[in-house]
């Protein structure tokens, strides 16, 4: 009879998320009894985090606005998700890179990417409207969790090169169940690559409810069998994401691996401006989660320590008023676009039927077809 090796009990036990997701203000904005796990950011990084917090709700508004004026084919908000995208975005350095997808717009506006260069794809102008080398952001990827392989990749050949950078890649709820995330995962794991994975559980994938997704406890416990270090936190919870995202980004600048960290989270309005949220969940799951809001939870908080007046409050609304009136004001400029420059830097050498593709586009603006 052959016996197995027992494995130590510690070997797992110091991957694992803890059991609820880690929380330092209750919805109202009082702090709750937590177990403490990690530091609690300074004041003054959460005031920081406030003022990012009401730019990044105005830019968004102003840019689901900009869809109803046709200024922006699409535009994926992610209202409610503030705490997670702009606590993440603050705790890197400025030699780290970031990885995002469609929905991480708030995140770029708060790594400081010139506005209307961040929705310069969206508008149709550009591939990517910013300049990743500059920002150090990847283009956003719509095809779900490739970012994911980009983000590990990078980090390695970052690491090998002897370089102190990690890479912090943001997914959703749904880009869990993609293959790319596991083989992400299990990559970032076997050879140490410096990076976050942030998963921003929001609850829905477009129209697909978690439930039908994932039979996981949780998306954090998925990195526990790669052998990854994993945690959830409150993602409506501004000072727990920052505190958690702080400890992430320590361990694996320390050289300890990747990280996983779960953020629950609820995208308060529909998937894109294209979608009617309304068909697949119903109005008192809204209500529930608006009453968890993170910009008001952290108003609050930072209120009811004396941190927070009047006359700051309306400080940050009047700038981030402005820079909504310049982002507006930059979009209603048109800009040149030349259409072959769909066609250009996808290969170095086009493939055949690109070339078809753009011969086809070039005669029908020279025939006065498209305008
Ligand atoms: C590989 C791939 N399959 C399908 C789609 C279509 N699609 C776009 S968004 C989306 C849902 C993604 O949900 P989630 O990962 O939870 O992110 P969220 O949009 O909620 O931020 C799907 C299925 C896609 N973009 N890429």
């Amino acid at each position: 009879m052959t016996t197995v090796e027992k494995v130590p009990a510690t070997s797992y036990q110091q991957f694992m998320p803890a059991d609820r997701p880690v929380q330092y203000l209750a919805p109202d904005g009082t702090g709750v009894d937590s177990a403490a796990r990690y530091a609690r950011p300074s004041d003054e990084r959460l005031l920081e985090m406030y003022r990012s917090m009401v730019h990044g709700r105005r830019f968004d508004q102003q840019a689901t606005a900009l869809t109803k004026q046709g200024r922006l084919a699409v535009y994926p908000s992610s209202r409610g998700q503030e705490a997670c995208q702009i606590a993440a975005a603050l705790c890197l350095g400025e030699q780290d890179w970031m990885f995002p997808t469609y929905r991480d717009s708030m995140a770029l506006a708060a790594r400081g990417i010139d506005q209307v260069e961040l929705l310069g794809m969206l508008a149709g102008y550009w591939h990517c409207g910013y300049d990743p080398a500059a920002y150090k952001v990847a283009p956003q990827c719509t095809p779900l969790a490739t970012q994911l392989l980009h983000a590990t990749g990078f980090a390695y050949a970052e690491a090998k090169q002897g370089r102190d950078t990690i890479a912090l890649a943001f997914c959703g709820d749904g880009a869990t169940s993609e293959g790319d995330f596991h083989e992400a995962l299990n990559f970032a794991a076997v050879f140490r690559a410096p990076v976050i994975f942030l998963v921003q559980n929001n609850g829905f994938a477009i129209s697909v409810p978690l439930a039908r997704q994932s039979a996981a406890p949780s998306l954090s416990h998925k990195g526990v069998g790669y052998g990854i270090g994993s945690e959830q936190v409150d993602g409506n919870d501004p000072v727990a994401m920052m505190a958690v995202m702080d400890e992430a980004v320590k361990y694996v600048r320390a050289g300890k691996g990747p990280v996983v960290v779960e953020a629950h989270t609820y995208r308060m309005d529909a998937h894109t401006n294209a979608d009617d949220a309304t068909r697949y969940r119903k109005a008192d799951e809204v209500e529930g989660w608006l009453a968890r809001d993170p910009l008001s939870r952290l108003d609050s908080y930072l209120e009811g320590r004396g941190i927070l007046t009047d006359e700051l409050r309306e400080q940050m609304t009047v700038s981030a008023d402005a820079d909504a009136a310049a982002l507006r004001a930059g979009m209603n400029v048109e800009q040149d676009v030349d259409p072959e420059d769909l066609f250009r830097f996808v290969y170095s050498s086009p493939t055949p039927g690109l070339t078809e593709q753009r011969n086809q586009v070039a005669a029908e603006i020279a025939a006065g077809e498209l305008s």
